[in-house]
């Protein structure tokens, strides 16, 4: 046996997000958000779920920061409801919800009541239904809403949280809800989705640079969900042309403007080629892109797999999309010749092949190509499997499956950390079971169970061993 450490003073920690896991959906001054009306679509979620109740968090938190403290959770990364915070995504005073704020204030002090250090996204997803009726995030007033929103939740906690991260996945808000439609608002318009993708990272570089005014000692930056495609035939110049197009679409569209100042020049030349660069270049404004570039200290990394991508369709390949029963589009706006293939890896309950080792390329490739000694360091924010738990007749829920699933990981970041990659930290996906988008509560992610019935919680295998990992800031391998 050999016990991988990991470096004096790295976070370990455990994430959720408010949709998911909140629910007081209708009360205490909450308004809909796209995702409470998304839902409501016949055929969007699986089995009609929606979050008004979910893990019912909004009502059980000081249970769930127990939980975390038996856990030994060093952090717990959260989000803020805009929906409820700001119901109406109205400017001015008169558009705050104070009882949305007490009940994240109530939420942090707990935690620091507990020793567990806050960790806040500011937008996972849930944007006030009142903002997409003016156009959501094809709406450039929407960045700017979204500072006013930013700074209303930083007024009240800002005395408290010292780590800000404006956005998570952006690639999905924009992508997978105004390309494909298969997330909320649902829309299925391709050039939208470039357009609301601007419109995000430019509200990330507006609040960035009001918190940093604010806050200049604080930790600020985002969290963006990668993959890593490699060629199907890596001899082959067509796969490994589909490979650079479908991680430019994925990854370098947010990478490159964040660290670069720009948006990736062969995707905006094949964009233009297809005759679809007009409305992107339309949103983008001069000075933009300086203010999206402006450094951040943290880049949160979610990472779940990868993707093997040819030029041509894998007969045998498995959809992970989730199979919702209404029509939906591709997320990518340039699909043509760029095909993802099935590797034959083991598979998690979602069909999202398990491929530990992507994540230590991946890291180490963000450390060379993006980080490049800067002061950006790096968190795993997010990673984690959903598979079909089940309690067993001694009321346990022996997930062995996920056990393994973070060990691999987890010897996968310490690889990348030995090659030089600065990360600090790592966040699994989930604290509880909880809302997964499209696909309801059938997939499971937590490493604690929980019964939407009677909302009771069980600390999984997973749970109890990731909490000697926190314990021991080490893996036993
Ligand atoms: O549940 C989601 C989370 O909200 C964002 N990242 C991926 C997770 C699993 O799909």
């Amino acid at each position: 046996m050999t016990k991988l450490e990991f470096p004096p003073g790295f976070l370990w920690g455990a994430a959720t997000a408010a949709f998911q896991v909140e629910g007081a959906a209708h009360q205490y001054g909450r308004k809909d958000s796209i995702w409470d009306k998304f839902a409501r679509i016949p055929g969007a979620v699986i089995g009609g779920d929606n979050g008004d109740v979910a893990c019912d968090q909004y009502h059980r938190y000081q249970d769930d920061v127990a939980l975390m403290s038996d856990l030994n959770v060093q952090s717990y990364r959260f989000s803020t409801s805009w929906a409820r915070v700001r119901p109406d995504g109205k400017s001015g005073k008169s558009g705050i919800n104070q009882e949305g704020l007490d009940y994240y204030s109530r939420l942090v002090d707990s935690l620091l009541d507990n020793g567990i250090t806050p960790w806040i996204t500011l937008y996972h997803w849930d944007l006030p239904q009142a903002l997409e009726d003016r156009g959501g995030w094809t709406n450039r007033d929407v960045a700017e809403l979204f500072v006013e929103y930013a700074m209303t939740v930083y007024d009240t906690l800002g005395d408290r949280i010292s780590t800000w991260t404006t956005l998570n996945e952006p690639w999905c808000s924009a992508f997978l809800g105004y390309t494909a439609g298969v997330h909320a608002p649902g829309r299925q318009d391709s050039t939208a989705g470039l357009v609301a993708g601007h419109h995000l990272l430019l509200a990330h570089g507006l609040a960035m640079a009001e918190l940093r005014n604010a806050a200049p000692e604080s930790n600020l930056g985002l969290t963006l969900n990668f993959t890593l495609a490699d060629p199907v035939d890596p001899t082959d110049p067509r796969d490994v042309a589909a490979a650079r197009q479908f991680e430019s679409q994925h990854n370098s569209f947010f990478l490159d403007p964040l660290f670069r100042g720009q948006y990736p020049v062969d995707l905006m030349e094949a964009l233009q080629q297809a005759g679809r660069f007009a409305p992107l270049d339309e949103a983008i404004h001069d000075g933009d892109l300086e203010i999206i570039n402006a450094p951040i200290d943290a880049l949160g990394v979610n990472y779940y797999h990868g993707e093997a991508v040819g030029h041509r369709p894998d007969p045998t390949a498995i959809s992970t999309e989730a199979p919702v029963d209404r029509p939906t589009s591709s997320p990518f706006v340039l699909d043509e010749g760029m095909y993802v293939h099935s590797r034959g890896l083991p598979r998690t309950a979602q069909d999202w092949e398990i491929q530990p080792e992507g994540l230590r390329r991946l890291l180490v490739h963000l450390d060379k190509d993006y980080i490049n000694g800067s002061n950006t360091r790096l968190y795993i924010t997010e990673n984690g499997a959903a598979f079909n738990d089940r309690v067993d007749d001694t009321g346990r829920v022996n997930d062995l499956d996920r056990l393994d699933y973070v060990k691999q990981h987890l010897v996968a970041v310490h690889e990348a950390i030995e090659s030089g990659a600065p990360v600090d930290g790592y966040f699994a996906w989930s604290l509880l079971d909880n809302f997964e988008w499209a696909w309801g509560y059938g997939k499971r992610f937590g490493i604690v169970y929980v019964d939407f019935t009677t909302q009771e919680r069980i600390i999984k295998a997973s749970g109890r061993w990731y909490s000697q990992v926190s314990r021991e800031n080490a893996v036993t391998v």
